[in-house]
Formats: C-alpha cells, structure tokens, sequence
C-alpha cells in the first residue's frame, strides 16, 4: 500500500487477474437487471459521457429536475439495485478500515472517450467513511486536488485491478478522470474502463432509527 497523500491510500493489484475476470463476470450479469444509464446534469439535463448503474441498499442517480441524490431503486427499471457482490465488498472489507459494510456501490463505465470533471463527493452524509474504488479494464489518468477548486492538483495512473481509498483528510479533494488511455487492457473485450465506488451514505446517527 502506498499512502498518496493524508487519507489517499493506493493498493495496486488488489485483485489478481483471476478475481478481476471473476468481477467482470459478475458485473456482465449484473448489469442486465439493472442496466446501464446515462445520468443528467441537474438543471442543464447535460448527459454525462459517463454511463452508471448501482449495486446495493442505496444507488446514486441524477436528473435534472431532482439533481443529485440517492435512490433505492434503478430510474428506468424501478426496481431494487442488485446485492453489492461479495468479491467487490472484500475490497471494501479489507482496505476501509470501517466498521460497517458500504451502503451504495457506484459502478462508472467509461467508454474510451468518457471524462469525469473535477468534482467533490458530497452527497453522503456519512463524511466520517471513505470512498473505496476499485478500477477494472483499460488504464486511466485520474486528478486528484484540494478541497479548493482551482487548487493544485496531482495525476495518477490507476490501472485494472487497483484499488483506491479516499478518506481524512483527502475525503472531499476535487477529483476527477481526465482521460481512458485505449486498449491497455485486455479484461473486457470491447475495452473501456468501469470503476466501482463503495460508500456510506447516511450518517452513523441515524442508523439506529433508519432515519
Ligand atoms: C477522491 N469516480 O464516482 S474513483 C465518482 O474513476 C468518481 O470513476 C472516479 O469520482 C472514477 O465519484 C474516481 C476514485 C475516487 C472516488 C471518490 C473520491 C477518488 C476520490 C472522493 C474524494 C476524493
Ligand atoms: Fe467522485
């Protein structure tokens, strides 16, 4: 493990090539009972060059009436999200250093022209957990600033198989992914990149109460 910066912890490898075809399979099936879809920007309607779908209690979706927010059902199918896959949650198990299990599992798939701007992950209460993202597929040049926009800013390669964990200090970094480099891996046969991110999203108070 390499700690990239306070609360930055990168864990090349995580998964071997075996547990990374294994993901894959099981994300293949996944996603044909709760599809891919191409969020809005809130009040721009915007599309995202990015395509996503979720796993777990809680999903991340965006329109642009309703903005950003989570959601327990899938948008076009409404049905619940599919069960956070026990391989996935490992990571989560043995990196986040968090006493419960993630609520939402983000899945980004970027086609080999897909960005993701700078941005901040404040749509979850629960700012004392860590964001845990584990990248599948081609490599990409990830940006990773300050809490600031406009701050300085440093770039990572992350490749198929790492695994992320953004937490302290680093929780609420500007970040982003600049670009999918094509063809650098063999995992998913029509190339691209899907990353899966692992969050809590309400706060540890209200879990007792459900509220
Ligand atoms: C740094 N995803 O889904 S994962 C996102 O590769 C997102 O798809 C990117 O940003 C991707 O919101 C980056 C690594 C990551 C995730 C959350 C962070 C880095 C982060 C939260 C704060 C700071
Ligand atoms: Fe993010």
């Amino acid at each position: 493990m390499i700690e990239f910066a306070p609360g930055l912890l990168y864990f090349p490898d995580f998964y071997s090539r075996l547990e990374q075809e294994a993901l894959a399979s099981l994300l293949r099936d996944a996603v044909k009972a709760a599809p891919l879809f191409t969020p809005l920007m809130p009040r721009t309607g915007k599309p995202f060059s990015v395509r996503m779908t979720n796993f777990g209690a809680l999903g991340w979706v965006s329109d642009r009436e309703h903005g950003y927010r989570y959601e327990a059902r899938h948008p076009q199918t409404g049905e619940e999200w599919p069960a956070i896959p026990d391989l996935v949650l490992r990571a989560w198990r043995e990196t986040s250093n968090y006493p419960h299990d993630p609520e939402a599992c983000l899945m980004n798939f970027y086609d080999v022209s897909a960005r993701m701007g700078l941005h901040q992950d404040r749509d979850e209460a629960a700012l004392d957990a860590p964001v845990v993202s584990i990248s599948l597929g081609d490599s990409c040049l990830f940006r990773i600033g300050s809490e600031t926009r406009g701050g300085k800013t440093r770039s990572f390669k992350l490749h198929s198989g790492d695994v992320v964990v953004i937490g302290g200090a680093s929780r609420l970094a500007f970040h982003g992914v600049d670009r999918i480099f094509p063809a650098t891996s063999t995992l998913l046969p029509n190339g691209g990149r899907i990353n899966l991110t692992m969050r809590r999203v309400r706060a540890a108070e209200n879990l007792a109460t459900g509220g």
